[in-house]
């Protein structure tokens, strides 16, 4: 079987130039931008590179046992000056946060992506919107590199693939994907114990919300929605942080002869945030854009100046008449 081929000599041209690099993952970064960064990092370690990696935001938990993942700064700690800034999994420049401050400490500026909604802000940019994982370009570029692919840099290859495509299950997983993941468990990478950590093992405290969580769940229209609800008080009474909500949203839909489900949360600044999921072929992104919000036809989400139960029950509404529509 013949492999894909990225037209990827611009971005490799840069990366050999550069002596200095820093490298920069998005806002709320996730398995695949950290994953990416840590991979191409050790690549480049290798090649007498010197690295920096920014992050405006805190490495999630679940992530901190990656190789190098110790190594984050926030962007306010670097006064130094870098031939290279490259961008990884960062769609637009807004993703950047204020990491965008280092643009001016740096000669050339890239970045490496797979979001089909890229804006194309660098001086090179390296863009293919139909890898369902950016970690899969960053596999390929150590490749064509001549960078050998250890254990450790298979870890951080296969956390970021797997988180990207819901352990290759998501509709955008490609034949790549899998083949790209046997590589990398061929390295013996411990992917196994990887998954444990990211997928399994919870803080008490975020398994306290989730019960909380499930106690609130509700069935609507015959049982074809569902909506789940956190208000302020359950996040301090379980001494859970906001991010602890983030592995909540997919129960509602899980649940057998559901095809929508909506989760409102209380956020600090008094909005309720409302992520809403559907299965195909319903869509929630009309339910989303009726909020001012956003996102995918399957997943979206929006931040509205309701109270609690008022904005779960026009979100349940809403979804509906979306209902009806599809049908
Ligand atoms: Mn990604």
């Amino acid at each position: 079987m013949t492999r894909l081929m990225r037209p990827l000599d611009g971005i490799l041209a840069v990366l050999r130039e550069a002596r200095t690099i820093a490298m920069v993952c998005h806002v709320n970064p996730d398995g695949d931008t950290i994953g990416g960064a840590l991979a191409l990092r050790l690549g480049l370690i290798k090649m007498d590179k010197q690295v920096s990696l920014f992050c405006q935001d805190k490495i999630p938990d679940n992530l901190c046992f990656l190789p190098g993942a110790e190594e984050f700064r926030m962007p306010e700690a670097s006064g130094q000056h870098y031939d290279l800034l490259l961008c990884l999994d960062v769609s637009d420049e807004k993703r950047m946060g204020r990491c965008s401050a280092l643009r001016a400490q740096a000669d050339v500026f890239a970045q490496v992506d797979h979001h089909g909604t890229n804006t194309r802000y660098g001086m090179v940019n390296c863009v293919d919107g139909t890898a369902p994982a950016n970690c899969l370009i960053i596999y390929e570029l150590l490749q064509r590199l001549g960078c050998e692919i250890t254990t450790d840099v298979a870890l951080c290859l296969a956390v970021g693939l797997s988180t990207d495509t819901g352990n290759l299950t998501y509709k955008s997983t490609t034949p790549e994907a899998y083949r790209v993941m046997g590589d990398l468990l061929e390295t013996g990478a411990p992917i196994g114990e990887a998954y444990r950590r990211i997928y399994r093992e919870r803080p008490p405290r975020q398994v306290a919300l989730l019960a909380r969580a499930l106690e609130s769940l509700t069935f609507h229209d015959e049982g074809r929605i569902t909506s789940i609800r956190l208000s302020s008080q359950d996040f301090e009474a379980c001494g859970a942080l906001p991010e602890d909500a983030n592995i909540i949203v997919n129960y509602g839909l899980d649940v057998l002869g559901v095809c929508m489900s909506v989760f409102g949360r209380e956020q600090a600044d008094g909005t309720v945030k409302l992520s809403l999921r559907s299965i195909d072929p319903y869509q929630v992104s009309g339910v989303a854009q009726h909020f001012g919000g956003g996102g995918h036809a399957q997943a979206a989400g929006a931040s509205v100046q309701l109270p609690l139960d008022e904005a779960v029950r026009q979100a349940v509404e809403c979804m509906k008449k979306e209902l009806e529509k599809t049908e």
